[in-house]
């Protein structure tokens, strides 16, 4: 009896809602182990099912599927280990607010106070300003550091940008770890204050505001990665800001032309404001025909990997990128991914992506542009969210990498006996 009742109000609901407006609600996904995915290929297949992947190495990935993109997946073979929740739902504090055992995380006002702090103790060391505004008007916040900051000396420049993908919280923290480390270690530090007297260190804490922001909106976790931007002549939300860059875009199937798509590339490249100014102020670094950045770690989380270009194509080198290139980038990669333990390899060979900022840092500026995907490397250490607690630990982690990378940027080459041209 009750169930006609039902099926007829549900008929009604059916005649009177038209069709086109009444669209299904979203199937639920389940997360899931895919092991012995050992080859690009495979990863790469995997991703074109539309799946979302949220991590993975040298042979698994971890993703989010429907069950009919589960069961497609099995057909093709492949086998899904269930994963458990991996964490119970953690305690909502306030809206736009990280929840319990999460307050160790800045939001962009926090993070905003925080480096005005930072700036106004060591006035010499840090300066704060902005290269432009996010979709939703949020200033786009950058932080100069060096030993005389309020002078542009002739000195290799080195790039940390962070927090292109909204809900990867932790390496925003990399970030202000680094503005910390380096201002706090400048005349303390002997090794500090030698880098900061022959290096200009520039650092974008949080390149996607308005994601990092509605990712924590409710006071619980929203699991977002792209922008805020409305997409044209949709109801759809948000590009993939890490396939919004305009080296090879959209070639290759490393990035979605589906606005609901996680890794939508946008209706053009630099389609997103936040991608377009970061471009424009890369540019603005070229003085006298010389881009002054020769090195760039853009962070994002997680999978504990160090990637290089290029993403587009599994061929370790392409254009402008040589056999000589290709090793450098290999042994400063492996360099680095000796002192944190991450596993170093190019790229593609995680799965085909285009549209990086890595792609283009090199392509257009020959910038030694890598990729670190910080902690952890499974979803059941917390995946995207592991707990304030951990902060500390890995961000620290990461101080040998980035030293590394700040001593070789007068000429990255000399890591593997080759020269570098007068600047
Ligand atoms: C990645 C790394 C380097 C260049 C392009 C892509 C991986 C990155 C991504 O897909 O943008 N992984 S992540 N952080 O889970 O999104
Ligand atoms: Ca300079
Ligand atoms: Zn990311």
């Amino acid at each position: 009896m009750r169930r006609v009742v039902m099926g007829a109000v549900l008929g009604i609901l059916a005649l009177v809602v038209p069709i086109s407006a009444a669209a299904a609600p979203a199937p639920p996904s389940s997360a899931y182990r895919v092991p012995g995915v050992d080859n690009a290929t495979t990863r790469t297949a995997v991703a074109n099912q539309g799946v979302e992947i949220l991590g993975g190495g040298r042979d698994y990935l971890e993703v989010l599927a429907t069950p009919v993109q589960a069961e497609r997946l099995r057909a093709g073979g492949l086998r899904l280990v269930s994963l458990p929740a991996a964490a119970p739902l953690p305690l909502p504090v306030a809206p736009g607010q990280f929840p319990i055992g999460y307050q160790g995380y800045h939001t962009y006002r926090q993070l905003t106070t925080e480096l005005d702090s930072l700036a106004a103790s060591h006035p010499n060391q840090v300066a704060v300003s902005s290269y432009g505004k996010s979709a939703q008007g949020h200033p786009l916040l950058l932080v100069k550091i060096s030993d005389d900051v309020r002078t542009d000396k002739h000195e290799p420049e080195v790039l940390f940008s962070c927090a292109q993908h909204a809900r990867e919280h932790i390496t925003v923290e990399m970030c202000l770890h680094i503005v910390r480390r380096l201002a706090q270690g400048y005349g303390t530090d002997p090794a500090i204050t030698r880098l900061l007297k022959s290096r200009e260190v520039w650092v974008v804490p949080m390149a996607n505001p308005d994601g990092a922001e509605y990712d924590i909106s409710t006071g619980l976790f929203s699991m977002w990665r792209k922008n805020r931007q409305p997409t044209p002549e949709n109801s759809e939300i948000g590009t993939d800001l890490n396939r919004n860059w305009g080296d090879e875009w959209a070639c290759c199937d490393g990035s979605s032309a589906n606005p609901a798509n996680d890794t939508y590339r946008g209706p053009a490249p630099f389609s997103a404001p936040e991608t377009a100014q970061l471009r424009d102020w890369v540019n603005s670094r070229v003085i006298g025909g010389v881009q002054q950045i020769t090195a760039h770690i853009d962070f994002h989380s997680f999978s504990e990997l160090v990637l290089w270009p290029y993403g587009f194509t599994t061929s370790d080198t392409g254009p402008g990128l040589n056999k000589s290139d290709a090793d450098t980038f290999r042994k400063l990669g492996e360099q680095m991914a000796a002192t944190n333990g991450y596993t170093p390899e190019q790229s593609s060979h995680l799965y085909i992506n285009d549209g990086s900022i890595a792609d283009w840092m090199w392509a257009q500026h020959h910038v030694w542009s890598y990729t670190l995907e910080m902690y952890p490397t499974s979803l059941t250490q917390g995946g995207f969210y592991p707990p304030a607690s951990v902060i500390d630990r890995e961000t620290t982690r990461n101080d040998a990498a980035v030293d590394l990378l700040l001593n070789y940027a007068d000429c990255v080459p000399r890591i593997i006996g080759a020269h570098c041209a007068a600047r």
